[in-house]
């Protein structure tokens, strides 16, 4: 009889090791939720040759994480299609409803880290829009590809794998938001596409903060700019986004576009000048007269790298212009939407613009 006694309670206590073991396991498992919104990674060509003629936005989510199985050596990993959108088309009412999606899903103690697979066109303006509005140290990675998963040498799988490696990792939190593409890790402030047709697009002329290689993170540098937590800006507070729009700076300049804007709502505009932020001299009046009329005046740069410094090519302490800093046209839009939930100050909106 104690023999089966014995027994028995040490078989209980095998399983019972058995199922501690497991559920802390469980509990050690990082958490990572797959936020699809469509673009490349989510694309499908007719042919294995077809590496920049396809659709984009067509696969679902649930067939792209199935399609990687190996994501299971990762972390626990829960998908959700917030949109099927290619992302040229991404509007401020997209920015916002994701944003408050990942604002939620960063405040549940289940959820770890968070990846968003995305449209490479506008991947950068929604990777600055979250890295200044959403309050968290937990890692938020962005995710596209530049050829669909049906052409040969796809590089959306490895991007994904990369992507669901760094949200899932504890050094990656703190950061800001994160750009993973073609095994760099790239800051959310700074990354733009650079190529519009190679997999090593996604550069930023501050470099990579890392490299992400068969799910092991190298870290090289940490962003210097307020973003996340050091935000002044919370998602949670923002309903609306003002209208900003953007006008190119080129030879033989002409007014009408900066008049046209005139005619409308806008907040502020952004001049993606020649050089240092030049404006033509015919612009520098109609820029003025649309200063007078209370809209924010930005100086960027169409030039890919370098920034734009204040009261240098224009005297902006005199014009009461702003000048976007290292920012390129499509990030100062962001910035200037997020800081004029804010303030339209002009002088509050150069700090601003100093600062993130
Ligand atoms: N049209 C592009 C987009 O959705 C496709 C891509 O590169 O992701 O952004």
């Amino acid at each position: 009889m104690k023999i089966q006694q014995l027994a028995r309670s040490w078989i209980a206590g095998v399983v019972l090791m058995a199922v501690s073991a497991a559920v802390l396991a469980q509990s050690e498992e990082r958490h990572v939720v797959v936020l699809a919104t469509g673009g490349t990674i989510a694309g499908a060509g007719a042919s294995v040759a077809d590496s920049a003629t396809y659709a984009a936005a067509t696969v679902p989510v649930d067939k792209l994480l199935a399609g990687l199985p190996e994501l299971e050596n990762l972390a626990r990993v829960s998908g959700e299609q917030v949109f099927q959108i290619a992302s040229e088309s991404f509007n401020n009412e997209n920015l916002l409803a994701l944003g408050q999606r990942v604002s939620e899903l960063t405040k549940q103690a289940d959820v770890d880290g968070i990846v968003i697979t995305h449209g490479t066109d506008t991947l950068e303006e929604t990777a600055f829009f979250l890295n200044l509005v959403v309050q968290t140290d937990k890692p938020i990675v962005l995710v596209g590809s530049m050829r669909p998963g049906t052409a040969l040498s796809a590089d959306g799988g490895l991007n994904l794998y990369g992507a669901v490696s760094v949200a899932a990792s504890e050094d990656a939190m703190g950061k800001g938001v994160l750009v993973t593409m073609n095994d760099d890790i790239l800051s959310g402030r700074d990354v733009s596409k650079s190529i519009n047709i190679k997999t090593n697009s996604f550069q930023s002329q501050w470099g990579p903060l890392g490299m992400v290689v068969e799910g092991r993170n190298y870290w090289f540098r940490d962003p210097v700019k307020r973003h996340t937590t050091s935000s002044e800006f919370n998602i949670d507070d923002i309903d609306t986004l003002p209208a900003v729009d953007i006008v190119y700076g080129y030879g033989n300049m002409n007014t009408t576009g900066i008049e046209a804007y005139g005619e409308t709502n806008i907040a502020a505009l952004i001049h993606a000048g020649t050089g240092n932020g030049s404006v033509a001299a015919p612009a520098v009046d109609a820029l003025k007269a649309l200063r007078d009329k209370g809209v924010n005046i930005i100086r960027s740069s169409r030039v890919p790298a370098g920034f734009v410094l204040r009261n240098a090519e224009q005297p902006d302490d005199d014009y009461d212009w702003v000048v976007a800093h290292d920012h390129r046209p499509q990030q100062a839009r962001i910035l200037a939407m997020v800081a004029l939930t804010k303030t339209d100050d002009s002088k509050e909106l150069q700090r601003i613009f100093w600062e993130y």
